[in-house]
């Protein structure tokens, strides 16, 4: 009897452990799967058997590269509405600052979701998450926070769960309550977040809706003190932390995110020295998000000389929502990545892969090829890894196995 159901052969894997080669690159590499998770993998030379005599079935890729499933490890892309006239807008030169100002931004998309009904949600979701999938996208972290309230922050959160069973992507979600001051408390974000933490939160917990709670600590959006008092009410419920820090300007947020022991905090554009110490002394990842310093024309770069210093992991992802950065390519935020921040083209890879899975807290699962982990690959047309951070606009993501099963093949 044969060991493995499927043995892929014939092929090069970008393993993405560390501390091994470049990449953990195995060239003439042998990756073994049975059930949804990975079996076996290593060189082609190490199999213990003839090919046809470990696995009932064997595929040869013909000198394809083998990474894991890509992690998507933030994005907000459950919502209703476009933004696609306020783009007009800033064109004419509103900044995005003025527009959130003035009721837009965040708050036109809200009054569109708000207006969604649960299945509008998951079927205009489906069609953007169909655009990661097509790129090797095999987890998505999803946020709610276009709700704000009680039951459309659920609705939103009960949308991104449903995701998880309609297309093949593993799915984890953030309550982000403190996204916006809606407007029925305007001039009263104290009391929004009174109602956060008394009223939502703990439903959202009881109900299993969310994996993580997030804010977003801003001039726009809220204080570190109000940030702190929605991490308490989440770490009372056993729920961890992490924050959208640092986008617009410094409040302190990645400090109080590591005090906290956040999974990550996202943006970072504006982030001191003893911000990123903090992180590196918590373990919090560093997820950058080039869609949105591009979308915005920002100019002020995350320090990403800092936090290689401080041995902070980096992480890449979409961001992907309306008004900030409407992008479905991971591979394009990966250039981005490289052109725009300096990263290398490994550490691009590894922040959709080993890093971002850090950043849901789910590198037991995903994120690298080893034996153990769920059986989440991506297969490439390409000569070398560095071609996935290096193209623009191309996609030669040729099959996706997702927990062991071919849900994209076009060879
Ligand atoms: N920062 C962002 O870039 C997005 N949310 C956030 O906290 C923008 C969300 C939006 O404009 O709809
Ligand atoms: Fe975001």
């Amino acid at each position: 009897m044969a060991d493995w159901d499927t043995l892929f052969i014939d092929c090069h894997l970008a393993t993405m452990c560390q501390g091994s080669a470049p990449y953990g690159a195995i060239e003439d590499g042998a990756i073994a799967v049975s059930g949804d998770k990975i079996a076996w993998c290593g060189p082609r030379a190490d199999l213990p058997r003839p090919p046809d005599d470990c696995a009932d079935d064997v595929r040869a890729l013909d000198g394809a590269w083998v990474t894991p499933g890509l992690v998507d490890c933030h994005t907000h892309i459950v919502y209703g509405g476009d933004r696609a006239g306020e783009f007009e807008l800033r064109l004419e030169g509103a900044s995005y600052e003025e527009i959130a100002r003035a009721g837009g931004g965040i708050r036109s998309t809200v009054e569109h979701t708000r207006a969604a009904t649960e299945d509008a949600l998951v079927a205009s979701a489906l069609r953007r998450i169909a655009d990661l999938t097509a790129e090797g996208v095999t987890v998505a972290e999803i946020k709610s926070g276009y709700g704000l309230n009680r039951d459309d922050e659920i609705k939103q959160l009960r949308a991104a769960r449903r995701i998880a069973k309609e297309a093949p992507v593993t799915v984890a979600t953030s309550f982000l309550g403190a996204h916006a001051v809606p407007p029925e408390f305007d001039g009263q974000p104290d009391r929004y977040i009174d109602l956060v933490c008394d009223d939502v939160i703990p439903v959202v917990a009881e109900q299993g809706l969310a994996d993580a709670v997030d804010v977003f600590c801003e001039g726009i959006g809220f204080t570190a003190d109000q940030s702190e008092r929605v991490f308490q009410e989440a770490q009372k419920h056993g729920l961890p932390v992490k924050g959208h820090v640092g986008q617009l300007s410094d409040l302190g947020g990645a400090e109080l995110a590591a005090r906290y022991g956040a999974l990550s905090c996202d943006h970072l554009e504006f982030i001191s020295e003893a911000g990123v110490t903090a992180m590196a002394k918590a373990g919090t990842v560093a997820v950058l998000l080039p869609g949105a310093y591009y979308f915005l024309r920002e100019t002020h770069l995350p320090p990403v000389e800092l936090f290689r210093k401080h041995d902070v992991a980096l992480a890449i992802a979409t961001d992907c929502n309306p008004g900030s950065s409407p992008a479905t390519s991971l591979l394009l935020m990966m250039n981005m990545g490289c052109t725009l921040f300096r990263l290398t083209p490994e550490e691009a890879l590894a922040g959709v892969t080993r890093e971002a899975a850090r950043a849901l807290g789910l590198q037991a699962r995903f994120g690298t090829l080893e034996a153990g982990k769920t059986a989440d690959l991506a297969i490439w047309r390409i000569g070398r890894p560095a071609e996935l951070s290096y193209k623009i606009g191309a996609n030669p993501c040729e099959a996706v196995v997702k927990s062991g099963k071919f849900v994209r093949d076009t060879r």
